[in-house]
Parts: structure tokens; sequence; C-alpha cells
């Protein structure tokens, strides 16, 4: 059995879908934002970074988006959510989820997290103002250089598709109009409509 340590409306999100894609035997642990949870004495004993996810298995605490979902991959083969036999192609699709959390999440967590970079209410704001502009060059970057189609990866869906549609969420939100980009677009249409997609996103929104 996993515990998976989530948020409502956080990338916890990937970890979430990628549990139901692979049909795994998972709990879900949910924390509250608006008493900082992530960072009660608790929590931090499970995670010290203070944040979501956060995935509790039979060898320990795995954090980390892209290791998460490798490892969930990795454990589940007959859901095949990663090329697993080709060390070129799995790598290739980790440059990917490593994009998206080191850039895009980052570029995205300067709309409400400014304060973890700078204390000046003016830089603050500075960078608050900036994200629509940085979000915007990072998912031009995805449709026209990353995105193959009709996958992220190509002809194989991967846990990649998930972690975009998870990140591709949060463009409205970031004042970004997701029709800029056609490919990314008809991407998030489609797994919106997935019954997987559709049972997770029911089951955040009753704790949100
Ligand atoms: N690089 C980490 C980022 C984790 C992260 O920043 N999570 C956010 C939610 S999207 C969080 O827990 N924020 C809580 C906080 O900053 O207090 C990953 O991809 O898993």
């Amino acid at each position: 059995m996993l515990t998976l340590y989530t948020m409502p409306g956080s990338c916890a999100f990937a970890s979430h879908l990628a549990l139901e894609y692979a049909k795994a035997d998972y709990r879900l642990a949910w924390l509250d934002f608006r008493r900082t949870e992530q960072r009660s004495a608790e929590y931090l004993k499970i995670n010290p970074k203070g944040r979501v996810p956060a995935l509790v298995t039979p060898r320990g605490v795995l954090t980390e988006t892209p290791a998460i979902l490798q490892y969930i991959a990795q454990t589940h083969p007959a859901a095949k959510l990663a090329p697993l036999d080709d060390p070129f192609a799995l790598a290739d699709m980790n440059a990917f989820n490593s994009y998206l959390c080191s850039t895009v999440h980052v570029a995205h967590a300067h709309k409400t997290r400014g304060n973890r970079w700078v204390d000046d209410p003016a830089a603050i704001e500075a960078m608050r103002r900036k994200v629509p502009e940085t979000m915007t060059a990072c998912f031009q970057t995805i449709e026209t250089e990353f995105f193959r189609g009709p996958w992220v990866m190509g002809e194989a869906f991967s846990v990649s598709d998930i972690y975009l549609f998870t990140i591709t969420g949060w463009l409205a939100g970031d004042s970004v109009d997701v029709a800029r980009f056609p490919k990314v677009a008809a991407h998030h249409a489609q797994l919106s409509a997935d019954a997987r997609v559709q049972k997770v996103q029911a089951e955040v929104k009753a704790v949100a």
C-alpha cells in the first residue's frame, strides 16, 4: 500500500493521477494549505522540504514529482506509463519531466511564492507580473520543440502526459490562454474527457 501526501490544486495532482492510471494500491493523505499543514512538525518528519507530493512506499519516502512518476511507472509496468526497456527514451521522458519541474513549475511559483526568493514587496510584485510572459515562453517551447504527438513523447502515452496535463491546468490562473498552443490545448481537452482524470478531479474537488 502506497500513501500519497497531497493538497488540492497542487502539483501532487500528477502523482495522484499516475497512481490512478497505474491501478496502484494507494491511499491519499490530504494536507490543508490554509492551515499550512505542509509545514507542521508531523509532516516535516515525512518531507523535511515542507512540500507535496510525498509518496510513502514500503522502502521509504519519495519526493519530487519526476522521481515519483518514474517510481509509479516502474513498479506498475503493466500500465505502460514509461518506456522502461529503452534507456534513451526513458531519459528523454525524464528530461521533459525535469523541465516541467525545474523551469515551468518554478516560473508559475513566482506568482504566489515570490517570498521564497526576495523580501522586497516591489520585487515580489515584479515577479508576479512577469508570470504570464514566462509561462507563455515555456509553453511556446513545449508546443514547438517538445510535444511530438499524439502524446508528449510520441506514439506512446507516458507519465509526461499526466504531468503536462497537470501544469497546463494552471495556465488560465496565470492569465495565459491555452488556445495559443493548439497541440497542448488539444492534449488537455482529450485528457479532460478521460474517466480517470475526472475521477481524480472529483476527489480533489470534494476536499478543496
Ligand atoms: N519540485 C517539487 C515541487 C513541490 C512543490 O513546490 N509543491 C508545492 C505545491 S505545487 C508545495 O508543496 N508548496 C507548499 C509551500 O510552498 O508551502 C516537485 O515537483 O515535486
